[in-house]
């Protein structure tokens, strides 16, 4: 910080709640400008909780505190995700309830129903615990033609919440952001800057380079691959001298079959996941990357405990 800095300036955490998919680790990479939290179409990218800081000179620090989807599912994994989820709404100063429009407008339509899908009422449900200003996000609105629409969606959205705010954006544009930081803004406690201005994640380099890996593996895999899938990094090396980082991983799937379909015939899927996320991996860090790449069964990781701690999740 510098001594310029006035120590009155807005700052504070942000969680970020919603269903899986919604947009939230869009919508915090988005606002940092860079990618600290992997973002697919499928639901259940993020499995844990990713602090992600923004500084704007000047004006003040947002301190996102990004989340895993919240959602009922069987496995151990889906409950200590969701754990993560509704543990954030206690530290935080504001909380975005974040929701896919266009998704409920779909679901609108699909059933003729004018009120919001149990899955979203669920989340409602546990965000009416929350004890600090609430944020209505509205996402996606590039996808949603009729914007007629908002209206009625907010009323029904806002039955059990008294929302300090309502934000339509998209964090795939961007259309709104901008509209959206001055509204977080607004809600946090003046208290100076919480974290070095040049901070952007507390997430470990290591874990950052798993989760890449990670993406590519859920990006390039269907059915239940994605959420069979865990990274770990072994070797996070760096040679300085030759400016370069040497990462292996370790792509733990559940059964044998699962590894058949990551490695690919001749190896060619696992290739492919390699150089897109040592792409990822060489944008992120600046520099050259030499990425191993390995598949090992570790069966029903999701359900153990054990696992999950190791994998980083609990
Ligand atoms: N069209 C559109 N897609 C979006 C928007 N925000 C996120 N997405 C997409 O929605 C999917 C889920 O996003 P993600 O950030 O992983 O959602 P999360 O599970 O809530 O973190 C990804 O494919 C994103 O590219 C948006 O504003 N508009
Ligand atoms: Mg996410």
């Amino acid at each position: 910080m510098s001594d310029s800095t006035p120590i009155d300036l807005p700052a504070g955490f942000v969680a970020l709640i919603g269903q899986p998919n919604v947009g939230k680790s869009t919508l915090m990479n988005a606002v940092l400008g860079v990618k600290v939290a992997i973002a697919t179409s499928k639901p259940q990218t993020t499995r844990n909780r990713i602090l992600g800081v923004q500084t704007l000179s000047g004006k003040g620090q947002l301190c996102f505190v990004d989340t895993p989807g919240i959602h009922q599912g069987p496995k151990r994994l889906n409950r200590v995700m969701n754990e993560v989820a509704l543990q954030s709404l206690r530290e935080v100063d504001v909380v975005c309830h974040m929701v896919d429009v266009a998704a409920l407008a779909a679901w609108q339509r699909r059933t003729g129903a004018s009120g919001l899908p149990p899955e979203e009422r669920y989340v409602i449900e546990r965000l009416s615990q929350a004890e600090v200003p609430a944020l209505l996000v509205l996402n996606k609105i590039d996808q949603l033609k009729d914007k007629n629409l908002l209206l009625p969606m907010i009323d029904a959205l806002s039955e059990r919440t008294e929302y300090a705010g309502v934000i339509p954006l998209s964090a795939l544009t961007g259309e709104q952001i901008d509209t959206f930081v001055d509204v977080v803004l607004e809600h946090l406690p003046h208290q100076g800057l919480l974290f070095p201005e040049d901070m952007l994640t507390d997430q470990a380099e290591r874990f950052l380079a798993a989760e890449f890996v990670r993406e590519q593996v859920m990006l390039q895999t269907r059915k239940e691959i994605p959420y069979s899938v865990a990274v770990e990094v072994e070797h996070f090396n760096e040679d300085e001298k030759r400016d370069l980082l040497e990462i292996s991983a370790v792509i733990h799937v559940e059964r044998d079959s699962q590894k058949g379909i990551v490695i690919g015939q001749g190896g060619q899927r696992i290739k492919a996941i390699g150089q897109s996320a040592r792409a990822e991996l060489e944008r992120f860090f600046g520099r050259q990357v030499f990425l191993e790449t390995f598949v090992r069964v570790e069966p029903q990781w999701s359900e153990k405990s054990r696992h999950l701690h190791r994998f980083g999740y609990e």
